[in-house]
């Protein structure tokens, strides 16, 4: 279900969705919100693996124990993808209950994940390197409440760049209104320099949260990159699997200055992606749009990664030159 209309630059691949539970060799019943990336020669995706959950849970108390690891898989041609025999990542620990929501970018050679852990004290963001997805170190963890960090690919002005999204909701009488920031490290453990960027009232598909979805990719214009929009609708059921479900959530594109990403160029007035396709409005939490990987392939095509009603993960493409253009219009 979606109140506004999608942009009309994207394009679903005929395969949607391109993984789902079942691709995965183990315990799954949701696969979603991924992180992509190209490293050394071949797709490489992280995806939230949520086991445990099924289609009426909800209805006679949930019985089952409900889990989350972070999945791997690999493709030739960023389409058809082979699943790896073992999650990949986990954090559970004292204190943590899952990391979730994965995001990839290669700098300077090493892949670098991003992701968000629940902790007793609140959900917070962290930062692990790896060459190889069997060993990752973690680099840094915020403090709560924060998370959908997204890194830059390269270091401007000599600092590593994050996009993410801190929820303040002591300040803001506990609305869920809340903006996409920019932080800087000149070493990637150390964050500071924080500035907002983007208000969650200045995009037009947005009355509630609004955070950074895939790391950007350079073009000649700016900086692109994907964010998600929340609108609440509370009072229409949207096919979750939770009958209170009344969140759309969409993906929506913008376009940051390439020496300063903390100027905002300009945002499409209308989303990229609103959650239209049944595999898009019927799912876990229906009508859930999270774009979280974006690829700019040499012939200028966007593919754009998104998981789709938090149950499965998606495909669209675009031009690049199309995606620029309807953030400056
Ligand atoms: C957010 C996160 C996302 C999820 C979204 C919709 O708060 O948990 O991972 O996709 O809600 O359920």
């Amino acid at each position: 279900m979606s109140i506004f209309e999608e942009s009309g630059l994207i394009k679903r691949c005929s395969q949607n969705p391109v993984l789902a539970a079942a691709d995965a060799p183990y315990e799954s019943s949701l696969v979603f919100n991924a992180g992509i990336t190209k490293f050394n020669g071949k797709y490489v995706m992280v995806f939230r693996n949520d086991f445990g959950f099924y289609k009426g849970m909800y209805d006679n108390g949930n019985t089952t124990e409900t889990g989350t690891n972070i999945g791997l898989a690999f493709s030739d041609n960023g389409i058809d993808w082979q699943v790896q025999p073992e999650p990949c990542f986990s954090m559970q620990g004292k204190d943590i209950s899952r990391a979730y929501d994965p995001r990839l970018t290669v700098i300077d050679g090493r892949c670098y994940m991003c992701f968000a852990i629940d902790t007793r004290q609140g959900v917070r963001g962290g930062i692990a390197v790896t060459d190889d997805f069997k060993n990752f170190e973690v680099l840094s963890i915020t403090a709560p409440d924060n998370r959908n960090m997204v890194l830059f690919p390269e270091k401007i002005g000599g600092n590593y760049i994050r996009l993410e999204r801190p929820f303040p909701v002591y300040s803001h009488g506990g609305k869920e209104n809340f903006d996409v920031w920019l932080g800087r490290s000149p070493d990637m453990r150390y964050w500071g320099d924080f500035e907002c960027i983007l208000n969650w009232d200045e995009v037009p598909f947005c009355n509630s949260k609004l955070g950074p979805a895939a790391p950007p990719v350079k073009t000649e214009k700016g900086w692109l990159t994907t964010f998600h929009a929340v609108w609440k609708q509370e009072e229409a059921s949207l096919f979750g699997w939770e009958a209170s479900w009344g969140k759309i959530y969409y993906g929506g594109l913008m376009l940051l200055d390439l020496e300063d990403p903390s100027k905002v160029l300009g945002v499409s007035k209308k989303p990229l992606i609103s959650p239209v396709e049944k595999y898009e409005e019927e799912g876990f939490r229906g009508s859930v749009i999270f774009p979280g990987g974006m690829i700019l392939e040499d012939d200028g095509e966007v593919k754009i990664y998104y998981g789709a009603a938090d149950t499965v993960e998606c495909l669209a493409t675009a031009s690049v030159d199309d995606l620029v253009k309807s953030c400056l219009e």
